[in-house]
């Protein structure tokens, strides 16, 4: 009977309980011999997380400590249970009338954990789903006292954050590194509740009005019928939207730049792109653009590499971040501001600040460091963390007020409004990474996914008498948000943009203009390959309009690949443009860290010199990757091995800086330090591994530095890598110098064709 084999399994489970070779016995037919399945460890508590990955320390909806230790999981206790808390026995077999029979209904287990896993999955952010995230925090350099009372912006603050960075649109599951805007978006819990400073990787955007974000991302997203392509933007109907509504060019030269495809998130610019206001602890109000400048300088990937690299690594960006934080590398950011006069047409130097595809050159408002941020701490659980954070602009604090840009009023509007089908509800600022760190004391009650037991019969309406009027309001001087009392034009209501909202061209212009040669051949090659995937004449020749309006030489080398004729300009172009040097991503200098050089070595190499490059890599601050035939360790012959990090098979030049070959005794048919001749390499053949012959080449084609020392050169002569950015020498230490100098500039700028 059931009781009867009910009976049999509890007996069972003690029985395994003492098993002493620790197999747990599983009940099975009557007179079958019962299996076993062998558990890896003896039953024991979950590993404590790291302590640089704690979650913010979580505090109540209501402001009381929940009494949870900082590290608190869901999980706890030795043993498997269900939701409920009763210990399993087993949770391989369902519940089966015989071991051939058919599954019963009664079996809780079964249906709980089935329909648990059925409802897994929330709907991916409607843009922005493709992200990563991190822990940090951020210092205050206090100079931005005078002109906002944020607390977190005053002398000595600290505060933490936590920091989302995203692709706009592909899935949640595309690759990092397609073309396309970048997330830059940071939660700071601050000591005046959460502030989000929800921003992108370039200054301005495609639209100047809200009510557009549906097409644009429309235009964008996968065409309808067939869903493709995935996160790419080289397909008509984005070509469509954006060669007809002209305010998207600016934004698009920007994505057919290098900032579409960025080196890493940690050598990313970020911009909050809208105008933001300060204000003083006196009132006084000053206009304000954010931005967050890397301290390892701002750097693209070149083409090429970025599809290599969303074929070869997926997660590029992701684990780079990642890799970065847990190697102590810890990536940093200065946030700057830009200030303006808070003045009644809201203009500088003719810009309007109301308008977000418009930014403000560095050259007429200095971008002003006043704090730093530093990424200390990956996720402990990727969804409940990256997945569930909410940003919103609308999340301010005291000291920072919003703007009129049409397109930042139209955000404050969608962004709880998204959450609430994503996160299921109305609670989701009670969800860990949601939570400010400071006390929580709202009168907002009940929903789906209510965690809060709030106490009390009068504590959720106001006015009362029944708890004494509690809780209060309280105005400025006792840290209340009070709104800019901006007076408000008297006006006509109606759907209509401003006429300094009609200039579409000229900042594009200035933007071309601002690059240097090399810069603007990457661009064009960008808007080729696009319009080149396009499949609509008519989508191509309205681009090519549109180039035409922004500069006529853009238009031609553009029209030239295409292989269409350029058309005339339809509009004076404009002739007063201010050039921006500082948008420029070239001829600068940069700190290396965290820049990987990849090390190609086997068995008959210099292994001692191997060794010495490692250690000064290392002492530099860099990532050296020992690249071998094999995996494992090389010389175990010698006594003194060395670990290899990657072999010939799972190495690929995009995940490296920088490739130097390592010397040996004399070249020769069995002694080239790339030959692989032991993994399957023709030993009759003196020639390099095919595989170490791609790397190199690969590096040097997308302009990385190559380096080698003894043998290692003559395997670059027998590849025929020569010329600009090749570094030879007749010691490693010799050898690193030069590539260490080639990385502070991020390529050999000299090896690019400019003009093909
Ligand atoms: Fe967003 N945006 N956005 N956006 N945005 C979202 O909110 C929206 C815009 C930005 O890592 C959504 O939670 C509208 C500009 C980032 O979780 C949604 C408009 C900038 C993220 C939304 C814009 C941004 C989002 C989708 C035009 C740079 C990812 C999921 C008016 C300043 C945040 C979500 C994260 C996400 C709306 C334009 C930045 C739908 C209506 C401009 C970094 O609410």
């Amino acid at each position: 009977s059931a009781a009867h084999a009910a009976k049999d399994a509890v007996a069972g489970v003690a029985h395994a309980a003492k098993d002493a070779a620790g197999g747990i016995r599983i009940p099975g037919a009557p007179g079958s011999e019962p299996p076993t399945v062998a558990e890896p460890t003896e039953p024991r508590e979950p590993l404590p997380p790291k302590p640089e990955q704690q979650a913010p320390a979580p505090v109540s909806p209501t402001g009381r400590d929940t009494g949870a230790p900082p590290d608190a999981r869901a999980q706890d206790g030795a043993y498997l249970t269900t939701a409920q808390g009763v210990r399993l026995y087993d949770t391989a077999h369902s519940l089966k009338a015989g071991a051939r029979g058919p599954v019963l209904l009664q079996d809780h287990h079964l249906r709980e954990k089935i329909m648990h896993f059925d409802h897994e999955r929330i709907p991916e952010r409607v843009v922005h789903a493709r992200g990563t995230g991190a822990h940090g925090v951020f210092q205050s350099y206090g100079n931005a006292a005078p002109v906002t009372r944020a607390a977190f912006l005053a002398e000595g603050a600290e505060t933490r954050v936590f920091v989302r960075f995203s692709t706009v649109q592909g899935s949640r599951g595309s690759a990092d590194t397609v073309r396309d805007t970048r997330g830059f978006a940071v939660k700071f819990y601050t000591e005046e509740g959460n502030f989000d400073l929800v921003g992108n990787n370039i200054p301005v955007f495609f639209i100047q009005d809200a009510i557009k974000f549906p097409d644009v991302v429309h235009a964008v997203k996968p065409e309808p019928v067939r869903e493709i392509p995935q996160a790419q933007s080289a397909h008509d109907t984005f070509w469509d939207f954006v060669s007809i509504h002209t305010e998207a060019q600016h934004h698009t030269m920007w994505l057919m730049s290098g900032r579409g495809i960025p080196h890493t998130y940690r050598t990313m610019e970020g911009f909050g792109v809208n105008t933001f206001r300060l204000v003083a602890h006196d009132g006084a109000t000053t206009l304000v653009k954010f931005f967050w400048k890397p301290r390892l300088g701002t750097h693209s990937l070149v083409w090429e590499e970025a599809q290599l690299i969303a074929g070869a690594d997926p997660d590029f960006h992701r684990r780079d971040l990642y890799d970065a934080i847990e190697a102590g590398a810890l990536p940093q950011w200065e946030l700057g501001i830009q200030t303006f006069p808070d003045t009644e047409d809201q203009m500088f130097h003719g810009i309007d600040l109301l308008d977000p595809t418009k930014f403000v050159p560095e050259e007429l408002a200095p971008v002003q460091p006043v704090g730093l941020l530093t990424l200390t701490g990956t996720p402990t659980n990727f969804f409940a963390e990256v997945e569930q954070v909410a940003f919103h602009p609308g999340h301010l604090v005291p000291g920072i007020d919003v703007s009129n840009d049409p397109l930042l009023q139209g955000r404050l509007f969608s962004y709880l409004d998204t959450q609430l089908t994503r996160l299921g509800g109305p609670n989701f600022p009670q969800i860990p990474v949601n939570r400010p760190h400071v006390p929580v004391n709202d009168m907002l009650r009940d929903g789906f996914h209510q965690d809060a037991v709030h106490v009390g019969n009068a504590s959720h309406y106001k006015p009362n008498s029944i708890d004494g009027g509690c809780p209060f309001t309280i105005g400025a001087d006792g840290g209340g948000y009070v709104e800019v009392p901006e007076p408000v034009a008297a006006s006509v209501k109606e759907r209509r943009a401003p006429e300094s909202f009609d200039d579409h061209f000229s900042q594009a212009r200035m933007f071309w203009l601002s690059m240097t040669p090399l810069e603007q051949e990457q661009i064009v090659q960008a808007y080729t390959f696009e319009l080149g995937k396009c499949y609509e004449q008519a989508v191509k020749e309205r681009q090519l309009l549109a180039l035409a309006n922004i500069d006529p030489e853009l238009c031609r080398l553009v029209a030239q690949g295409l292989g269409l004729p350029a058309p005339e300009a339809t509009i004076p172009l404009a002739d007063d443009v201010v050039v921006s040097p500082s948008l420029s991503m070239i001829g600068k200098a940069w700190p290396t860290d965290g820049r990987r050089i990849g090390i190609v070595a086997d068995e008959s190499s210099d292994l001692d010199g191997v060794r010495e490059l490692r250690e000064a890599i290392d002492a530099a601050g860099m990532v050296p990757l020992v690249i071998a035939p094999h995996g494992g360790m090389l010389g175990d012959a010698t006594g003194a091995p060395l670990p290899v990090q990657r072999t010939f098979l799972t190495a690929r030049s995009v995940e490296l800086d920088a490739v130097v070959l390592a010397g040996a005794p004399a070249p020769g048919p069995d002694a080239t330090p790339a030959h692989d001749a032991k993994a399957g390499g023709d030993p009759k053949t003196p020639s390099v591994d095919p595989r170490v012959t791609m790397l190199v080449a690969e590096a040097f084609r997308h302009s990385k530095a190559v380096g080698a020392w003894g043998a290692g050169s003559a395997v670059l002569a027998e590849v025929g890598i020569t010329g600009p950015g090749v570094v030879t020498g007749d010691s490693p230490a010799a050898v690193l110098e030069g590539v260490r100098e080639l990385l502070a500039a991020h390529r050999v700028w000299e090896r690019f064709p400019v003009r093909v």
